[in-house]
């Protein structure tokens, strides 16, 4: 896999969710698989979170979490590992916005904006999604969400958080 070019550690948020299965095990999964692949050092986990489904798709709810990370990858190749941990849990892509075994999405990379590949970073949606900014929030309120925001601010006009709990 490709590497940052200089080597440095960037501080990267993936966000995980599940709603087909045994979703607690299948997100602890997903964290074992990434904490040990090399160049990738899991530094916090946030809360689980149950939460409405969000999209068109009528759906069970899902099981969210966020990760922060620091990584030695590149945003293509944390991508790539991305992808091949949730083919190793199981998923099969059909349904845009449906249901799902497992997704890890690459949220922030470092200060970085990617759009390259399919891959856009900071996920372009994330700052709408309760799901998605509550547990960062609680992990990482500092993150730089692209748009001059971080987590927490961009928290603080998000509509549905209540709908958000704890597990
Ligand atoms: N992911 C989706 C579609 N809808 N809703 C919730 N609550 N959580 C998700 O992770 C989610 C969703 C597609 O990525
Ligand atoms: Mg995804
Ligand atoms: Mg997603």
């Amino acid at each position: 896999m490709s590497e940052t070019r200089n080597g440095d550690l960037v501080r990267a948020a993936l966000g995980l969710g599940s709603n087909i299965g045994d979703t607690r095990a299948h997100l602890d999964a997903a964290l074992a698989a990434l904490a040990a692949t090399p160049g990738i050092v899991v530094v916090a986990r946030s809360s689980d979170y149950r939460t409405p489904p969000w999209g068109p798709v009528p759906q069970d709810d899902y099981r969210n979490a966020c990760v922060v990370i620091e990584t030695r990858l590149s945003p293509l190749a944390l991508l790539e590992r991305c992808l091949a941990v949730e083919r190793e849990l199981g998923r099969v892509r059909d349904i845009r916005w449906g249901p799902r075994i497992i997704d890890i999405d690459v949220l922030v990379y470092g200060q970085e904006a990617v759009e390259q590949d399919g891959l856009s970073i900071p996920h372009p949606r994330m700052s709408e999604r309760a799901f998605v900014l509550v547990p960062l929030a609680e992990i990482w309120p500092d993150a730089p969400l692209g748009d001059g925001r971080t987590a927490s601010q961009a928290l603080a006009n998000c509509p549905g958080q209540d709908e958000v709990r704890k597990i």
